[in-house]
């Protein structure tokens, strides 16, 4: 049996994450790994499910300053991070996150110019060597993205930033997929189908190469 893994799935709005989650829960499945666990970040316990709504919701009187945005993603990491998923990897169940740390890179780093070593201090603080398996980068232009989005629901408040802001974070996204060898990335600007085509293709060669 091959040890349990920490898959995440990562892109902007619309690049069809929550496709992507089911579709390699169902190819684990394929392959006789039954155990897992699907979570979103922010959320997936009571109280980071909390702090979700926060970060979604508008205020009239009040703005969520990008520093505070950033502590809320953390403290919702954190409780997820050590009430569940580990819990889950020691038990031998396999966790795919919709969204982790990168996210924080990519949306407050990359979109909203917080310093990014602000971010790698968090991270090396609170998340210590706790690093995905796998990740799984879904590329898809804000453009394309967006309308997807804006199809299913009205826009919420991280959403309803400008196009310069979500340029910026694909931008981040990128250049971190490039350079992380433990990151697939897949053209989410084709059809559902196609996209879900290549990502089993790229999942199977992944898989294949896990050592039991
Ligand atoms: N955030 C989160 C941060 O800023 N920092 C952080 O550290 C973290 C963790 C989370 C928000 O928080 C921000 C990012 C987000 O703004 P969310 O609701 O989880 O909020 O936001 P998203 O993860 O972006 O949720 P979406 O549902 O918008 O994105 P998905 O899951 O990628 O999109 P999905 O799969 O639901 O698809 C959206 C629509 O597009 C269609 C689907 O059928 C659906 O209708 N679709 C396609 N249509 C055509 N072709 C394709 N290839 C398609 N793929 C999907």
């Amino acid at each position: 049996m091959i040890k349990s893994k920490f898959i995440v799935i990562e892109g902007l709005e619309g690049a069809g994450k929550t496709n992507a989650c089911i579709c390699i829960k169902n190819l684990l499945k394929k392959n006789s790994i039954k155990n897992v666990l699907l979570v979103r970040q922010p959320g997936s316990t009571p109280i980071a499910e909390d702090i979700r709504r926060l970060i979604k919701k508008k205020f009239n009187d009040d703005n969520l300053i990008k520093e505070t945005e950033l502590l809320l993603m953390y403290a919702a990491r954190i409780q997820l991070v050590e009430k569940k998923i580990k819990p889950a990897l020691k038990n031998g169940i396999w966790v795919i996150s919709d969204r982790h740390d990168l996210s924080s890179l990519a949306y407050q780093g990359g979109g909203l110019g917080i310093p990014k070593k602000i971010i790698y201090q968090l991270q090396s603080l609170f998340l210590n060597n706790f690093i995905p398996d796998l990740t799984v980068y879904l590329d898809v232009s804000p453009e394309i993205g967006l309308a997807r989005a804006l199809k299913r629901n009205p826009l919420d408040l991280i959403e309803s930033r400008s196009l310069f802001f979500f340029k910026k974070t694909r931008r981040c996204y990128l250049e971190k997929s490039k350079l992380d060898k433990k990151t697939i990335i897949i053209n989410a600007n084709l059809n559902i189908k196609k996209v879900t085509q290549n990502i089993t293709k790229k999942m199977l060669n992944w898989l294949n190469k896990q050592v039991i």
